[in-house]
């Protein structure tokens, strides 16, 4: 089939964030916005030639119509093979895993993540290399200069694909394979835990609520909790997977999950709620009258993953970003074993995992993931969540009260201020940055600073060096208090606020998060002046 090789011009802001190049959708279905950016990964890879790459998303809007421009210029760029999610669906962990197992050359994820979904809300590209992890920012950065001088774009003039059937055809020469997008991802769990005694679990009238949020983990959930496990009809709810997510927002948190807390806190609870995001790699656990910060889930998990026999023989070491509470450390410490400290966003684990010293990651926003793929896993969490409390046969409270006794609590909690002014949320982040030679010693709201510095990162692994992390000040008695911006926003900046308090090994770990965390609250406030400068100390969404 011919290669139509068409002319285009560079178009602002194609800069990928933390995770992917996310805009609204409308943007991406401008002319040869979508194409310009494809063609720009292409040519900061080396070209497509010969290549094998894996296309699939999260069901949003846009989704099928964004594949089929892909595969049609995977196939002008000379790629070998395609393989796709049947009717464009792959959450972003089954992607990750069908890279790999298929040793693709990498994959197109489309996917605004926890971002909701529509013609008027958001859509997203992500690029994932050959080990099934998101491009680090080596890649990224080449992807942004290519967008700055590309001038042509390569495709073929060919019918759609028809995504529905599951099969192979050739399309302009290139091999376009349809996968069931469950199948692969389901045996990998299978091998991972111990789904007998999942099973056991169920039949022995264990209660659960997955709610998948109209998003793609519905099939993944509905395959594995229900048909395999046993779990009565029902447990998933929001099951099929919806172009506008429902008008929800697919973010598994205490606030956009509201229906699911609700009933976790009430007396009709089932032994455990869970819930996953828009693509998939999130997760929020809840037990009965207990939400559990995703920072205690990963220490949490990380304590007892020994429990499940793909980690039986113990971890290497145990990764979480920055703005992570200091939970996961102190298990870390326990086992004995390495804790890093990396920037937030997935991209930052690849090395870590790669190179064999660390099995676990995890981030405080809701994400946690092991080697087993190289994205964060919603369900994967659930699972090994599930299979913990098969084999220790307590509750999720009595786990986690287990765990504050052993460890002591770190209260956390953050607070986004969406939608701030560009301009006034740096001036905040420069204030903020000025005063940090001379906060150390300084006392506010009761609480001396021990330090405060700009987080640095220098990846052990490939030597690169990644500034500009975010402002954290450190209390005496254990408080932290960490400022970013988001990466992932479409709407002017997100402000992020992160608060930690630990309890001490024999404190009081039955406080209330907010109680517990308002000196540090209140130190935050007073030290980066936020509201002078952004107008506000009130934020949008607090978990
Ligand atoms: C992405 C990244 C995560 C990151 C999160 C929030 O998640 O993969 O590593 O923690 O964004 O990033 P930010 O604070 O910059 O908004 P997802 O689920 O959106 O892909």
């Amino acid at each position: 089939m011919k290669i139509e090789i068409v002319e285009t011009a560079p178009i602002e802001g194609q800069m990928p964030g933390t995770s992917g190049l996310r805009k609204k959708t409308r943007v991406f279905m401008e002319p040869k916005y979508l194409e310009n950016f494809i063609q720009a990964t292409f040519d900061a890879i080396g070209g497509g030639e010969g290549k094998t790459f894996v296309v699939g998303g999260d069901g949003r809007y846009f989704n099928t119509d964004a594949i089929q421009v892909i595969i049609k210029m995977a196939a002008g760029n000379g790629a070998a093979a395609v393989i796709v999610g049947q009717n464009g669906i792959l959450s972003t962990p089954a992607a990750s895993h069908l890279i790999r197992l298929n040793k693709a050359d990498g994959g197109f994820i489309l996917s605004a993540s926890h971002n909701p979904g529509g013609i008027d809300e958001d859509f997203g590209v992500k690029y994932n290399a050959a080990n099934g992890g998101p491009a680090p920012e080596g890649l990224t950065a080449k992807v942004f200069e290519a967008t700055t001088s590309i001038s042509h774009y390569k495709t073929i003039a060919a019918d759609n694909v028809d995504l529905s059937r599951i099969g192979t055809t050739s399309h302009g020469g290139m091999s376009v394979q349809v996968v069931d997008p469950v199948s692969d991802y389901q045996n990998l769990m299978e091998s991972l835990f111990d789904f007998g005694a999942i099973r056991a679990l169920f039949a022995d009238g264990f209660t659960m609520r997955f709610d998948a949020m109209h998003a793609v983990t519905g099939p993944y959930g509905s395959t594995i909790l229900e048909d395999i496990l046993g779990a009565p009809a029902g447990t998933v709810t929001n099951g099929i997977p919806l172009e506008d997510f429902g008008k929800g927002h697919p973010d598994p948190n205490p606030i956009w999950a509201k229906e699911l807390m609700d009933l976790m806190m009430s007396d009709d609870a089932p032994d455990i709620g869970a819930a996953s995001d828009g693509d998939g790699d999130r997760n929020m656990i809840v037990g009965r009258g207990v939400y559990v910060t995703p920072s205690d889930s990963l220490a949490i998990l990380a304590a007892n993953a020994h429990l499940a026999p793909a980690y039986a023989d113990g971890l290497s070491g145990i990764a979480r970003s920055m703005p992570t509470s200091a939970a996961s450390d102190r298990v870390a410490a326990k086992l004995g074993i390495d804790a890093y400290e990396t920037p937030t966003g997935w991209k930052f684990f690849g090395n870590l995992l790669d190179a064999g010293k660390v099995t676990i990651c995890g981030e405080e926003s809701a994400g946690t993931g092991s080697s087993h793929v190289r994205e964060k896993d919603g369900l994967w969490a659930v699972l090994l969540w599930l299979n913990i409390l098969a084999v220790r046969k307590q509750s999720v409270s009595e786990i986690v009260e287990d765990h504050w006794k052993t460890y002591g609590r770190d209260y956390y909690s953050r607070y986004d201020f969406e939608a701030v002014a560009t301009d006034k949320a740096n001036d905040m982040m420069q204030n903020l940055r000025g005063k940090f030679s001379q906060l150390a010693g300084q006392t506010f709201a009761g609480l001396t600073v021990t330090t405060a510095d700009e987080f640095s990162y220098l990846d052990p692994v490939d030597g690169s060096v990644s500034d500009n992390q975010g402002l954290r000040i450190a209390f005496e008695g254990g408080g932290r208090a960490v400022f970013r911006l988001s990466g992932t926003g479409t709407q002017g900046a997100t402000v992020r606020l992160y608060l930690e308090q630990y309890s001490g090994l024999n404190g009081d770990t039955n406080q209330d998060t907010q109680a517990a965390l308002q000196s540090v609250r209140s130190a935050a406030f007073e030290i980066s002046d936020m509201k002078a400068i952004i107008g506000r100390i009130e934020p949008d969404v607090i978990t």
